[in-house]
């Protein structure tokens, strides 16, 4: 142990720095800036702030950009749009939130091309815009091919010129939303702290969206020891969306989905490419296509199962029997389709190039590592198969998942029941959602999340104009926000010293040993990668009380510096979200998703008396969580 001076340190006191807007933007990934570039749009004369956790240029999950834009309707309806979510995302979705995404995506990805975003033609078509009626190259009926390395930046410039500098906080982290002192059920504000200097914010406002993303790391991930911060979706989603959300008292709806990709091992290169645009088939281990071998089985699932294009649930349910029955590894057959590829340019020396490039290119794009994994391991595509896996799982609402906030649809579609006035409202007053956040209606990708976003802007812009004699009182004196925020700070610089070692000390807990306290419980009870994603009651009811009891202890954690103060915030929102989607499993008594999780107590599809949303509400003035089922209105026949 060291000596009692060694220990004696300054306390470090930050400034508090309040401010008032009319509107507040939490996040800026692709939800947020379609947010703030579209609210600009509608206004001049309200206030509008954004606050991201990052530098917008490269934060959130576009950071390292994409290959594809997944969502472009083109020469579809959006009513076959809404056909094919409904059937991927197992019947139950919002069609109305579907729709409207649909109506408008297109008109975002033309914006994404005027800012600067070099979108793949046809052959004839290069040189002309989509709006001039070039035609994309699809790499399937929904997703068209992008250079789109510097997808991000392009977004974010266009959002930093709408909204101006001034109103833009960087590298400011938000903990927590604040509810109005007078008015029960309603947004008043927001506080978090900077990242870069000892300052805690306050934010007072009268609308606000809340677009931090979906939730990385709740499960043990596959890479282990110094590879951990590899995963498919970004690691710096942690969740805030869903636990800021419903620490705020706001409705969530079918936080059970979550989404669990099949990606290329290790490296979490995405599939999407190879399947579609490459035409590579994925074989077990002696060869046998998967979806052919195991066609029977969709049975089980209609009227789901017989869809044209198979949910990506049920693709996985089909890839994991081969590897639960002990034919893996899986591996996507790249020699095989690069064969077919060159043969049709008839092995043309420039064009074979060409395929080559686009093949290492769509990592190179938005999965850097996966090419580093390729080169490390002498893989060559065109020569020799890689294995592809089911990754843990993740929660999101915009992806091949729908977990997320209830809200209010578009007053021209939505039945009476999706309907409370402004669209993507949730159920608290002045609160919206968008991308990742809203429940529902998966599928969105990084161009509907944005569009989504915009909707949500336009829509908070009215609430504001139409609330304008609002006044935000927040309850607390501002101390009290800043000592909250800073207690890990405070408890590192008490017990500091202790010990020897910092990372062993019996008086605090760091960020990285509650984060894996948490993957355990989660991987081991709720469905991990472990258990082939398999849980039951049993399994569900005892990880509760564990993770209830973490939740006890995260009191304890510690931040020796402003970054590990984010990962202690980071891991709570993660704590949070975790505890939502555990009691959501608990309450569906069916398996809606297999292939993303199993109820081994229940585990068929149970369309009778299971086709509904499964809802939730934490009361933050009681602590008390109340579940209750919605009704799933089917629009589109
Ligand atoms: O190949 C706080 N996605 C793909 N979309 C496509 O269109 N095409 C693809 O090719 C896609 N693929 C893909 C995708 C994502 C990733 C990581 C890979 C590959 C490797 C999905 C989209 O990217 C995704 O749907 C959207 O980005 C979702 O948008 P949004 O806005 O809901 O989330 P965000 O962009 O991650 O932004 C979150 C922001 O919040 C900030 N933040 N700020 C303040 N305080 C806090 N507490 C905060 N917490 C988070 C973040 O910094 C960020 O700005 S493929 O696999 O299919
Ligand atoms: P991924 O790379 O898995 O994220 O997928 C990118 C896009 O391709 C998404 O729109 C997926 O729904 C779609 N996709 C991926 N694999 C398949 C498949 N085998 N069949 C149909 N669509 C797929």
């Amino acid at each position: 142990m060291m000596s009692e001076e060694t220990t004696t340190r300054t306390l470090i006191e930050p400034e508090i720095v309040e401010i008032e807007t009319d509107l507040l933007i939490i996040g800026g990934g692709m939800a947020a800036c379609g947010a703030a570039y579209e609210a600009s749009r509608w206004c001049s004369d309200i206030r509008i702030t954004l606050v991201d956790k990052a530098a917008m240029e490269r934060s959130g999950a576009v950071a390292q950009g994409l290959s594809a834009i997944n969502t472009y309707l083109g020469e579809n309806s959006p009513v076959d749009y809404v056909k094919m979510v409904q059937n991927d995302l197992m019947g139950i979705v919002r069609e109305d939130l579907i729709y409207d995404v649909g109506r408008h995506v297109d008109g975002t990805v033309q914006l994404f091309e005027d800012w600067g975003l070099p979108i793949w033609k046809q052959h004839g078509d290069e040189g002309k815009t989509l709006k001039e009626g070039g035609r994309p190259v699809r790499s399937g009926k929904w997703q068209i091919m992008i250079n789109g390395e510097s997808y991000k930046p392009i977004v974010a410039e266009a959002t930093k010129k709408a909204l101006g500098m001034e109103n833009i906080f960087e590298r400011v982290f938000i903990v927590k939303l604040l509810l109005d002192e007078k008015e029960p059920n309603r947004i008043a504000g927001a506080v978090g702290f900077s990242l870069r200097e000892h300052k805690v914010y306050i934010f007072r406002c009268n609308a606000l969206i809340l677009a931090c993303g979906g939730a990385v790391h709740i499960f043990k991930p596959r890479s282990i020891g110094e590879g951990m911060g590899r995963a498919w979706y970004p690691v710096w989603n942690a969740g805030s969306t869903y636990a800021m959300g419903i620490q705020a008292g706001a409705e969530m709806t079918l936080m059970e989905n979550r989404f669990v990709p099949s990606r290329f091992k290790d490296g979490y290169g995405p599939v999407g490419a190879w399947f579609l645009l490459f035409k590579a088939k994925a074989c077990n281990s002696y060869g046998e296509d998967y979806m052919v071998r195991n066609a029977e089985e969709l049975k089980k699932y209609e009227p789901y199962g017989s869809a044209a294009v198979t949910a990506t649930c049920l693709r996985n349910h089909l890839m994991m029997l081969e590897m639960r029955e002990g034919r893996g590894p899986v591996y996507m057959e790249t020699p095989a389709a690069m064969k077919a590829l060159f043969d049709s340019v008839n092995n043309d020396k420039k064009k074979v190039r060409e395929l080559e490039a686009e093949a290492w290119e769509d990592f190179l794009d938005m999965t850097i590592s996966q090419a580093g994994l390729w080169a490390g391991l002498n893989i060559a595509p065109e020569e020799r198969h890689s294995e592809i896996v089911l990754t843990e799982p993740y929660l999101m609402g915009s992806h091949a998942g729908c977990c997320g906030m209830w809200v209010s649809g578009p007053a021209d579609i939505a039945p009476p029941e999706y309907q409370w006035g402004y669209n993507r409202l949730t159920t608290v007053q002045g609160l919206f959602t968008a991308g990742d956040g809203v429940g529902a209606s998966g599928h969105k990708f990084s161009s509907g999340s944005h569009t989504e976003g915009r909707i949500a802007g336009k829509s908070a812009v009215r609430f504001v104009k139409e609330h304008a004699d609002f006044s935000p009182a927040v309850g607390k004196p501002a101390q009290e926000y800043a000592d909250e925020i800073y207690k890990p700070i405070r408890t590192f610089e008490e017990h500091a010293g202790y010990s020897v070692t910092p990372e062993v000390n019996p008086n605090y807990i760091l960020p990285k040993m509650l984060l894996l306290r948490l993957n355990k419980i989660m991987d081991e009870y709720v469905g991990g990668t472990s258990t082939w994603f398999t849980t039951n009651d049993n399994m569900l009811t005892d990880a509760l009380e564990y993770l209830t009891l973490l939740k006890e202890d995260s009191v304890h954690l510690a931040a020796p510096d402003l970054h590990e103060l984010m990962r202690c915030w980071e891991n709570y929102h993660r704590i949070w979200a975790a505890e939502g989607h555990l009691r959501h499993i608990l309450f569906r008594k069916e398996t809606r998703y297999p292939g993303y999780y199993y109820r081994a107590d229940y585990p068929q599809l149970d369309e009778e008396n299971w086709k509904v949303f499964v809802n939730s509400r934490y009361d933050p003035e009681t602590g008390e969580w109340n579940f209750f089922t919605k009704p799933c209105v089917q629009l589109i026949k």
